[in-house]
């Protein structure tokens, strides 16, 4: 319990702050070779998306350059990011996944 005259002014003037942690989008990046078919696959596979979901958002990062796929958690983020590049590099596929904070 707060004694000190410190502690008691803490204690009045502190609001608790419940603490959420941040959240990070998932980018996907355009670029001029990775096959659509492939992209539409990734966002199907990795990011439980319908097929046509998955069209739509991989028109729009054809169109515009880059569109959000995903809202997650950073460690989620990170693991999802990995496994779009090694999908992309194990199909010698340029595709590039980049995360950034909310
Ligand atoms: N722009 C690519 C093409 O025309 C398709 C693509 C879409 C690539 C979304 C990367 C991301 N083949």
């Amino acid at each position: 319990l707060p004694h000190d005259r410190e502690d008691v002014e803490l204690a009045v003037k502190t609001k608790p702050r419940t603490k959420r942690p941040p959240l990070y989008k998932v980018l996907l990046l355009n670029d001029d070779f990775t096959p659509m078919e492939f992209v539409v696959h990734v966002l199907e596979r990795l990011f439980n998306m319908t097929h046509a979901q998955a069209i739509e958002i991989m028109l729009t990062v054809h169109r515009k350059g880059v569109a959000v796929v995903g809202v997650f958690s950073h460690e989620i983020a990170e693991t999802k990011v990995a496994q779009v590049m090694e999908l992309a590099r194990r199909q010698q596929h340029p595709l590039q996944c980049t995360m950034e904070k909310e």
